[in-house]
């Protein structure tokens, strides 16, 4: 296999809505390579890039393929991404390796979430982008409705370079603005002729249009324009290529995947003016700021961006070479850890298939395998810079969370097991142990993101789960002051257990004075765990409780504290004032003053008007403005307070307050009341009292859980 110098590479990465065509684009971009001599199709389960199982049963792509095409004597570098916005994290690592992305448009749909998502993402990458209208040869196909859609939402930097002559039905006919020719399309192959008279005015026109906006791009060029009235062809390119790279211009151009029309000129486009990696207008940085030059004389920083396990091959890491070459057995470092790693293979990918070569030059993406221990995100360096550490790639988080149990608890560490692996090789996904809930909470990116989940522990591992809502964080808290006592009393056998204590509980508050009925020999002010506090004060006189005994006390307060006791849930912000009790000269002991503390605080707090107190989210959920009413009418229906609301452009954020109880789901609900546009976030804000039927049906539920157990 060749190796490609970095002029000759060029890495773009397939995106946009999902079903607009991408799998399908790069079958024709592999074909029109000649790296395979029949195109496959999604349908028919046998395209290059959707080759996994799960992919093969859905028919729709899941993870990222990296191949690549080669077209006019350059490696294209093909990654073809999800469209579906829950494998949102895929784009994310796609954006961060690539030198533009092409973004498919379904001629029939304009633009849709997915070309939203890769706007947004192109827009904070700083990534070139070039839109594709494709599905051309369909009969709804509206190019230029799509068009208008593509400038309204993006504006005007969107620019038509190519327009179809004949869309829908029998379509095969393009003007190509920049190449000022008409391209027919027959039998896989292109022909070029002049630009047909009904035409040639508007193509014109447009051309002009195009040689005034691609000039701005450079002085020299804005001078050569002003003097001719126009660029040469040689010009217009270069014009191009700096006004597309830097993001000054994203070109409009026409394909049908399916019918492999206008793919090979697409390629060839792409060759000319997406820039190689060592040309680009801002190189990738290191974390501390140092350009990564993509140059082969450089030392070798390689950045991994993806992984995946392979039935047979293990862990497959998958890198984009940022400066230097690499070799085959070459030594490396993993510079975030520190570890010594040798790349035994260098492989270069066409889908499942992978092929050895004897090296890559800068620039390049490829995997390898049986790395010791490198994950995501992380950097290989030479000996020599292990300082280059790759800027990491800031990966979605979490909107969606579910308790993940094993249907049977034989199987909890390979659940556990199973869970991690995922979570390795999909960085949007989250997981955690939670000690307070009891319960193992999965955070992914919506309900098709959990089901491919479900689809791997049915389908890959072979394990039964259940899928439960996570358990609400409540707390508990007093709102009153109460006192009450107890005594620990045991006297059977031989040494005996005795202790007596009296307390006073008060609501704790942010400012409050430490003062008491009962004079304070001595405070303690806890920060507890979960948040909130706890003052313990000892407000005992004459003795009556040893001062050796109040850690004891303390210790059975703290138990309760931590199950508190209406619910169970972490109680907090209560203020402790032990004033009294009672010892025996032989048979007290922390052991019973421990219970004598724990049982006395229970009893209090009972008294002491107990409430619930529920987690408030700072909510914030950004719609397009005419979908704003339902989603706030939702809103109020999940006892949020709307805050306030900002317009910008086409979509509006609501700002809100929201419990926490009533946004398991959310993402859901917001998807259908938004047909899939609409993004939210959440930050927790503060804990509150939840209102009187709340705490009621909370009690209650509560109290059959314990009975059940009994
Ligand atoms: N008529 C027509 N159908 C197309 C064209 N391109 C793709 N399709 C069909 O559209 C469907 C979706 O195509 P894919 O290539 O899987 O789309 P995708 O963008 O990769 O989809 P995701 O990866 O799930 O986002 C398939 O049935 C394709 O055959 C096209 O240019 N014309
Ligand atoms: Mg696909």
């Amino acid at each position: 296999m060749k190796v490609y110098q970095t002029s000759d590479i060029r890495n773009i990465a397939l995106v946009g809505g999902a079903k607009s065509g991408k799998t399908t684009m790069a079958e024709a971009m592999a074909f029109c390579g000649g790296l395979i001599n029949r195109r496959g199709t999604v349908d028919g389960k046998n395209t290059i890039s959707d080759y996994r199982d799960i992919e093969l049963d859905r028919k729709y792509s899941v993870e990222t393929s990296l191949m690549y095409t080669e077209f006019g004597g350059k490696k294209i570098n093909i990654l073809d991404v999800p469209g579906f916005a829950d494998y949102q994290g895929e784009l994310a690592a796609a954006f961060n390796v690539v030198e533009a992305a092409v973004v498919v448009v379904n001629a029939q749909s304009g633009v849709e979430v997915g070309t939203e998502i890769a706007y947004r993402y192109s827009n904070k990458l700083n990534t070139p982008m070039l839109f594709v209208v494709n599905h051309l040869d369909a009969e709804k196909a509206n190019f230029d409705d799509s068009v208008n859609q593509l400038k309204d939402f993006f504006g005007n930097k969107c620019t038509v370079l190519q327009f179809p002559v004949n869309q829908g039905l029998g379509f095969n006919q393009v003007v190509d603005i920049v190449a000022n020719k008409l391209l027919t399309f027959k039998d896989g192959k292109m022909e070029m002729a002049d630009i047909p008279a009904e035409h040639a005015g508007k193509a014109e026109e447009m051309r002009m249009a195009l040689v005034e906006e691609a000039a701005a791009a450079d002085d020299e060029l804005m001078e050569k324009y002003f003097e001719n009235g126009d660029l040469t062809p040689e010009e217009l390119s270069k014009a191009l290529r700096l006004a597309i790279d830097k993001r000054d211009l994203f070109p409009i151009l026409c394909t049908s995947a399916k019918e492999n029309m206008g793919v090979g000129r697409l390629l060839e486009f792409i060759g000319q003016n997406v820039p190689a990696p060592n040309e680009v207008a801002e190189f990738k940085k290191t974390k501390a700021g140092k350009e990564l030059k993509c140059d082969n004389a450089n030392p070798t920083v390689a950045f991994a961006f993806k992984s995946s396990k392979d039935k047979n091959l293990g862990e497959i890491t998958y890198l984009r070479l940022f400066d230097g070459e690499l070799a085959e057995a070459q030594d490396v470092i993993n510079s975030v850890n520190q570890s010594k790693e040798r790349v035994s293979q260098v492989l270069i990918c066409s889908g499942k298939d992978r092929q050895r070569v004897e090296k890559v030059c800068a620039g390049d993406i490829f995997c390898t395998i049986k790395l010791k221990d490198v994950k995501i995100n992380q950097t290989l360096t030479s000996p020599k810079n292990t300082d280059d550490v790759v800027e990491e790639i800031v990966f979605p988080t979490p909107i969606y969370t579910v308790a993940v149990k094993a249907a049977n608890s034989n199987d909890d560490e390979k659940v556990g097991a199973a869970l991690k692996d995922m979570c390795n090789s999909d960085r949007s996904l989250s997981l955690e142990n939670s000690r307070e809930l009891r319960q193992t909470i999965l955070g992914c990116q919506g309900e098709l993101h959990l089901n491919t989940v479900k689809w791997y522990f049915e389908n890959q591992y072979k394990l039964g789960v259940n899928f439960t809502a996570p358990n609400v964080p409540y707390r508990e808290t007093i709102t009153k002051s109460a006192e009450a006592m107890y005594r620990h009393k045991k006297q059977s056998g031989g040494s005996g257990q005795f202790g007596e204590v009296h307390m006073l509980i008060e609501p704790y508050y942010e400012g409050m004075p430490n003062q008491t009925k009962y004079p304070i020999r001595d405070t303690q002010e806890y920060n507890l765990d979960w948040g909130g506090k706890l003052i313990f004060n000892n407000c005992i006189v004459g003795g009556s409780i040893d001062a050796r005994f109040m850690p004891a006390i303390l210790k059975g307060i703290m138990e309760k504290m931590e199950q508190g006791p209406l619910t169970g849930s972490y109680a907090r912000d209560i203020v402790v004032n032990i004033y009294d009790g009672k010892m025996h000269p032989v048979d007290s002991n922390e052991t019973a003053f421990k219970i004598a503390g724990r049982t006395a605080f229970r009893e209090a707090f009972k008294l002491a008007a107990p409430k619930i107190k529920e987690p408030i989210y700072d909510v914030a959920v950004t719609v397009p403005t005419e979908s704003q009413g339902g989603v706030m009418t939702d809103l109020q229906g999940r006892r949020a307070i709307v805050m306030g609301m900002d317009a910008e452009g086409k979509y509006t954020t609501l700002r809100a307050k929201a419990p926490l109880a009533e946004m398991n789901r959310y993402c859901t609900a917001l998807s259908s009341l938004t047909s899939g546009r609409g993004t939210f976030t959440m930050t927790f804000s503060s804990y509150e009292l939840v209102p009187a039927d709340v705490q009621q049906a909370l009690l209650k539920a509560y109290e059959e859980a314990a009975n059940e157990e009994e």
